[in-house]
């Protein structure tokens, strides 16, 4: 199989793609898409995804041209559906596994976004906002921890649905939560964080995590006018 074409910065949305492909063992390589310096907004990369979100893939193989997948729930679906590794082979397994995946694009990825948002990065301290996102992300790790309470992974066996899940709430401590509050979560996160793969896919681009205050312009490039120019 050709190499995969990664385009990344390391961030929970980009982690899930590294993780699956560590763990189905496809060859791939990175390009970082610096989101801080406004690297989503090039021509070519707005081409890939006019959303200028990491991740995207490019598939050099696709159907004989190549394919361009942007939404990492969507790239983690065609990565499995083209490999079959982890994807699931009867219609039931496979409905479980999209309501759980879809579940962590709808809900765990946009609500931490918005903790996240409120609490770490805004200048603002806005106690409404940040209580609204607190009280959603605390009842969503419950709804997370009632189902690792029934089943050891979240779709039956360990698969898209955790990879996608997974790296957002390994963060939970950064929201100001103590993970051992939910023991089936707990025990669920330790069991990910075991995994080699795993390890080597949160390895993505890390010498490039940035760590302190955001300058202005980084700030602009992912808060402000930067993100609403028309295009
Ligand atoms: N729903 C999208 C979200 C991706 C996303 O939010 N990516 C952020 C970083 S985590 C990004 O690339 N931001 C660049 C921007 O806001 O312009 C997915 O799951 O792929």
């Amino acid at each position: 199989m050709k190499p995969i074409t990664l385009y990344a910065w390391p961030t929970p949305n980009a982690h899930k793609i590294s993780i699956y492909l560590e763990e189905a063992a496809i060859p791939y390589e990175v390009v970082p898409v610096d989101i801080t310096a406004g690297d989503q907004f090039k021509p070519d990369f707005l081409a890939m995804n006019p959303n200028h979100r990491m991740p995207v893939i490019v598939d050099h193989e696709g159907d004989g041209a190549p394919i361009t997948v942007f939404e990492s729930g969507a790239i983690l679906w065609y990565l499995a559906e083209k490999t079959g590794s982890f994807w699931p082979k009867t219609p039931r397994e496979r409905a479980l596994t999209h309501e759980w995946l879809l579940w962590q694009m709808s809900a765990i990825g946009p609500m931490f976004g918005q903790l996240g948002h409120f609490k770490v990065y805004a200048k603002e301290q806005i106690p409404y906002a940040i209580e609204r996102y607190s009280n959603e992300v605390r009842r969503l790790v419950g709804v997370l921890d009632k189902r690792l309470g029934q089943s050891e992974f979240m779709a039956g066996e360990y698969g898209l649905a955790d990879m996608a899940t997974f790296p957002w709430v390994r963060g939970l401590s950064r929201f100001g939560f103590e993970r051992k509050e939910w023991a089936a979560v707990d025990r669920w996160l330790t069991a990910i964080e075991s995994r080699p793969a795993v390890e080597r896919g949160l390895d993505l681009l890390k010498d490039k995590t940035k760590r302190g205050p955001m300058t202005e312009e980084e700030r602009a490039n992912l808060f402000g006018n930067k993100q609403f120019e028309k295009r």
